[in-house]
């Protein structure tokens, strides 16, 4: 099933909105496959970014992310990585409607509160950056008949 890497960034931590974000995933239906607590180092970071090394705000965005530490989570669902985004909201928090993430609590790019993948080849990538294979679990919820038409 398709998968997406979801971050629960520094300034989402620190304001204490990790629950409130965990919780819009799990009541989408969305499955979580792994989750942890840890610190960014900046060789993480510039890989996780790479497709914005040269850009001006490429060193603003390692050092918002490497700042203090984030909750990583694998999601897996139907369209994972689409739904994920729906969730979230758009890239500026302050044009993002209400109800989604950014939407709710956030104004600035730079302060974005949480990173989800853009692609289904970035989510694979991403889950792979993140994770070790053991770090990953295959389960299923004995709800995922009443989310999913054809689980998996
Ligand atoms: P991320 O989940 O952080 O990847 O955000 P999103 O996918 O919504 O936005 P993208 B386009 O991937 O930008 C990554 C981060 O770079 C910042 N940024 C981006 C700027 O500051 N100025 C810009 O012009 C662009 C295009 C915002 C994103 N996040 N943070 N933090
Ligand atoms: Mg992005």
């Amino acid at each position: 099933m398709e998968r997406t890497l979801i971050i629960i960034k520094p300034d989402a931590v620190q304001r204490g909105l990790s629950g409130e974000i965990i919780k819009r995933f799990e009541q989408r239906g969305l499955r979580i496959v792994g989750m942890k607590f840890m610190s960014v180092s900046r060789a993480l970071a510039e890989k996780h970014y790479e497709e914005h090394v040269g850009k001006p705000f490429f060193e603003g965005l390692v050092n918002y992310i490497t700042s203090s530490p984030v909750i990583v989570i694998a999601l897996e669902g139907t369209n994972a990585v689409e739904a994920a985004r729906a969730t979230i909201g758009k890239t500026k928090p302050f044009e993002s409607p209400a109800g989604t993430i950014r939407g709710d609590f956030g104004l600035e790019v730079g302060r974005n509160l949480v990173h989800g993948s853009d692609s289904v080849a970035s989510g694979e990538r991403e889950v792979g950056n993140f994770f070790t294979e053991s770090e990953l679990f295959s389960w299923k919820r004995n709800t995922d008949p009443w989310i999913f038409e054809n689980p998996s």
